[in-house]
Formats: C-alpha cells, structure tokens, sequence
C-alpha cells in the first residue's frame, strides 16, 4: 500500500461513459496495487471549465499523476495537461475509426506539453494504471517491491501457458 494516508494519489478522468469499458481494466490495477485515486467524466469539449479546473488544482490537491481517457478528438489528455506540470498518461479509446483517430489526438503533441500516451483500447487502459504505479514507486518502496511480484506473476502466467500448450500437444 503507498503511504499516503489515503488520499488519492491518481486523477483519472474519462471522456464519456462510453469510454468506461476500456477504463475499468485501468481501475482494477490501481484497486490491485492499493493506489487511491478519484475518477470523474469529465470532457475536453462538453465540460472544458471542470477538466481546466481539475488539472489546474490537481497538484495542490495532492495528486501525483493524472491518467485521461477519450475517444475520437480526443484532446482530453493534452487539455489536462496544459493546465499542469504533473505527469499526465492519455488513453486513446476505440471510436467509429478503430481508435486511430483517438490515438493521433493523444500521442502528437507539440513540443512543451507532453502526454506519455499508452496504447488504444483496454491493454492500454491496463497500462495507463501500471505507468501511474511506476511513476509513484519511484517515491515508494512498497510500490516498487509491488511491481516487481507483478512482473513474476505474468513470467509465471508465460510458464503456466507454456505447460499447457505441451500438454494439448502431447509433448
Ligand atoms: C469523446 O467522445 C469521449 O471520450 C468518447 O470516447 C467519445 C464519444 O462520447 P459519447 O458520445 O459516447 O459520449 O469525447
């Protein structure tokens, strides 16, 4: 459990609820690793006062990291991030044109305001939260030594599958 006595640590804000199902991969990580966070919809283009109000206050509100999902012009992330000088992680999430579209708006921003953005859809959901953990456990210890029983659990799920496919083999 980070030491932080409870207060979140991770702003995750979506788009939609729409973006929801790629977002709850990115919850149970942080759930998993005992990360607090506070999460909100909150869009870019439907709600800009809220997402400027919330990046602008989020490090003096304690937050330490800022993940923001959105889908097609998905300009969420690189709004957040023009408000604030905490790391912010964009999640570009499926639209009408694959995601494509979502994951050019997150990934090209112009030089001066970065958002480390992850993957389309829910592995990148997943990694939004694991790149917030090794952001934190950079601070923490606890964290560090969670992310490293992490890494043996997915070598032991490669070892598990492996077996299994000897099995179904007969090898
Ligand atoms: C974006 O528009 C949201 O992040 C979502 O991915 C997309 C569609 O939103 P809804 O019309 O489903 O609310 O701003």
């Amino acid at each position: 459990m980070p030491q932080n006595a409870g207060k979140p640590l991770a702003l995750v804000l979506m788009g939609s609820d729409s973006d929801l199902p790629v977002m709850e991969g990115c919850l149970a990580v942080l759930k998993e690793f005992g990360v607090p966070f506070h999460v909100e919809f909150c869009s870019a283009h439907r709600t800009p006062e809220r997402a400027a109000e919330l990046a602008s206050g989020a490090a003096s509100a304690g937050f330490k990291v800022i993940i923001a999902a959105a889908g097609a012009a998905a300009h969420l992330a690189g709004v957040l991030a023009s408000h604030t000088t905490l790391p912010v992680i964009g999640v570009p999430c499926p639209s009408a044109l694959d995601g494509l579209d979502s994951l050019l708006s997150t990934v090209q921003m112009p030089a001066g305001v970065p958002v480390a953005t992850v993957a389309i859809g829910k592995a990148g959901g997943v990694n939004s939260a694991l790149l917030a953990v090794r952001i934190l456990a950079l601070s923490d210890d606890s964290l560090a030594a969670a992310l490293e029983g992490y890494r043996a659990k997915l070598k032991e799920k490669v070892a598990a599958k492996n077996e299994a496919l000897k099995k179904k083999l007969g090898l």
